[in-house]
């Protein structure tokens, strides 16, 4: 299995937790979209470049009603006011991605202000049915198109359905190890066992869903009667209307009192001073001036956005309402297109991603569940 872990990465968006040492933003390569045309129009729940997604995911998600109680529902949600901001990175920690920083403009929306919690999304899969990803059978054609040609798959009845749980390595530090080092892949992970088989919900009614990849994302976003966030939104969102904040709490550098992350040495040595070993309940730390909680930490949350490490540096002057850019780009993993993840995670420390900062970017393929992955939805006014 270890060394399907290796093959698999590619699929499993190694970036997401590898959090990518500086690079240096790739040559644009597509033309420069004008500001007009990437007005968020909110046509398609999937976004531009639907060719990247696998039809059989999107079949299910067409199939999901909404709900017409959760749907009209505006409970837990915090109305969030239009507005102008600097979008991108605000001090020394910020990587390549984050720039340049420019002016951005939003429409008014509303945010749920937790991410969506293992109760919440009970209802959903309760109501209708719905199976996620990390619960299905792995589909082998749709893995090869994601890893170099000619790599060896392993057969179908090898590949059984898992999903990544982090186990700290016993020894080492973050110059000799690799995400391979510290993410299991673990058969029969997915959001009901979150640490495997043998583990379960129990107690965890408030804790953030997780395993739950992109496509699942969308499908708890059409029954609620929502949608995901895009970027822009996002960062807007978590800024609070402190236009220079580093975090979602202003100035102040992260603490064990402001979120959930890893203090210690991060992956081998963990001091829990937030109290908390992996997720913690939502509303567990204070919200942000908008009324929004764990902007920062417990998970990196889903936005609708494709990445590209240069998509703020294809545009001029102002943004309105930008919906991320026309296809997706990882120079790290060329062949697998990622959506943004925002916010970062409980295994987040400042000495390697600080993806608790507003403006931090983060990048994983739309089929990969996670541990320390999850989302909150918007909806527009
Ligand atoms: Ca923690």
């Amino acid at each position: 299995m270890r060394n399907y872990f290796l093959l698999l990465l590619p699929l499993l968006g190694w970036s997401v937790w590898s959090c990518q040492s500086p690079q240096k933003p790739q040559t644009a390569e597509v033309p420069p979209v004008s500001a007009d045309e990437h007005c968020y129009t909110g046509a398609s729940p999937y976004g531009t470049h639907a060719d990247y997604l696998i039809a059989d995911f999107l079949d299910a998600i067409d199939r999901i009603q909404p709900d017409p109680v959760e749907a009209k529902s505006q409970e837990g949600m915090v109305e969030i006011q239009a507005g102008q901001f600097q979008m991108g990175g605000d001090n020394a920690q910020a990587r390549p991605d984050e720039y340049p920083k420019h002016a951005v403009e939003v429409k008014g929306f509303w945010m749920d202000a937790t991410e969506v919690t293992n109760a919440q999304f009970q209802r959903f899969v309760d109501a209708t049915g719905y199976v996620t990803v990390a619960e299905r059978a792995i589909d082998l054609e749709e893995l090869k198109k994601q890893v170099p040609p000619g790599t060896e798959l392993p057969s179908a009845e090898e590949l059984q359905p898992f999903s990544l749980v982090f186990t700290a390595p016993p020894s080492g530090n973050i110059q000799t190890l690799s995400p391979a080092d510290w993410w299991q892949m673990v058969k029969g992970a997915n959001w009901r066992q979150p640490e495997g088989p043998g583990s379960n919900l129990k107690g965890k009614d408030k804790h953030p869903v997780v395993h739950v990849c992109w496509y699942d994302a969308i499908a708890y976003c059409k029954w609620a009667g929502k949608r995901l966030p895009t970027e822009a939104e996002w960062e807007y969102a978590g800024r609070g209307g402190q236009s220079e904040a580093i975090y979602p709490w202003g100035m102040e550098p992260v603490s064990p009192q402001k979120a959930n992350f890893f203090q210690g040495e991060f992956p081998v040595k963990q001091l829990n001073e937030d109290g908390f070993q992996r997720l913690s309940p939502v509303k567990s730390f204070a919200a942000n001036p908008y009324g929004l909680y764990d902007m920062a930490g417990n998970v990196w949350e889903w936005c609708a956005d494709w990445y590209r490490p240069d998509y703020y540096a294809q545009n001029k002057g102002t943004l309105r309402n930008p919906q991320g850019p026309a296809d997706s780009y990882d120079p790290e993993e060329p062949n697998a297109p990622k959506k943004v993840v925002r916010g970062g995670s409980f295994l987040c420390n400042d000495s390697y991603c600080s993806g608790y900062r507003v403006a931090a970017r983060m990048k994983t393929s739309p089929d990969t569940g996670l541990e320390h992955t999850g989302f909150r939805c918007v909806r527009d006014k």
